[in-house]
């Protein structure tokens, strides 16, 4: 016995791997202690690998859940941007982009826009309607025929007006066409910001989920340099429907970077974090497996 334990023993001092001291003792003791010895160090090896798994387990769950948790505010704030770009068939050859940050129901607003007709106030809204198709309008949505898409025909890619983006008082649909607190356009160019806009929650939600769509009206056709001509416009018959037809156009998709991904990154997100919890459960069901298998070979020697 003291021959067979001395190198062990040492083993154990010069090695800090417990573990792989507890594997030599067990090969030395063997022959001479027998195969009861045996299964009570393997026994503690079991436990020990046990509370492992399950420490391995719990933090895997644990970071899982953190991850879960981190998703789930995220689904209320976010930013979405938009490109914007000419309304088809509304002669106007400008562009712009637009930023919106949203945080609970109040958001932040950015605007920049060029090519417009200059000096002219210059109607902008968000709009969203569940029904909506949250794109921009096509050639196709023009019912009339008439080459030209006013803000009625858009209607059913965009829906109605659930932001007005004016400079100063209201910001809700009922300044829809309050001509005197939107941009004029000086230069034909829009440089918007304008923070604390409160929505409802739904808006809300929409929006951060890539559902709304910015649009800037007011066009010029016959290139008069204002708002003139025979046609009434769909949303007020005492304006020229020039002051209120869509100019420029961008839906409002996640933005690309700060934080956010885009639509389709954001749902990669969520894959992750069911992949990790998938993982913990693998692990789970592994180190189950892994039990049952030396409870199996402990029964049958
Ligand atoms: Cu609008």
């Amino acid at each position: 016995m003291p021959f067979t334990n001395a190198p062990a023993a040492v083993f154990a001092q010069q090695n800090s791997d417990v573990s792989y001291a507890c594997a030599m003792y067990v090969l030395c003791c063997t022959g001479s202690v027998g195969g009861a010895h045996l299964g009570v160090v393997l026994h503690f090896k079991e436990e020990d690998r046990m509370r492992t798994t399950r420490k391995i387990a719990t933090a895997t769950m644990g970071a899982a859940a953190m991850l879960a948790l981190a998703a789930g505010p995220a689904l209320a704030d976010g930013g979405v941007n938009a490109n914007l770009k000419p309304v088809p068939g509304n002669g106007v050859a400008g562009s712009g982009t637009a930023m919106v940050q949203v945080t609970g129901t109040t958001m932040t607003v950015t605007m920049a826009a060029s090519g417009l007709l200059a000096n002219q106030p210059h109607a902008a809204h968000i709009h969203f309607g569940a029904d909506a198709r949250h794109e921009c309008p096509t050639l196709g949505d023009d019912t009339n025929k008439d080459g030209h898409l006013n803000t009625t025909e858009g209607g059913p890619a965009y829906g109605p007006v659930v932001v007005s983006l004016t400079k100063t008082g209201d910001t809700s649909a009922k300044s829809v066409l309050a001509v005197d607190r939107f941009d004029t356009a000086p230069g034909g160019k829009i440089s918007y910001e304008r923070g604390s806009i409160t929505v409802a929650p739904e808006v809300a939600t929409a929006i951060t989920k890539g559902q709304s769509v910015v649009v800037i009206h007011g066009v010029d056709y016959n290139k008069d340099g204002k708002y003139d001509g025979d046609v009434k416009s769909d949303l007020d018959p005492s304006l020229p429907t020039e002051a209120t037809d869509p100019a420029l156009c961008g839906a409002l998709r996640a933005a690309p970077t700060g934080g956010m991904a885009t639509g389709q990154g954001g749902s990669a997100g969520g894959a992750d974090t069911a992949m990790i919890a998938l993982g913990g459960a693998a692990l789970l069901a592994a180190a189950g497996t892994g039990v049952v298998a030396v409870r199996r070979r402990r029964f049958q020697g």
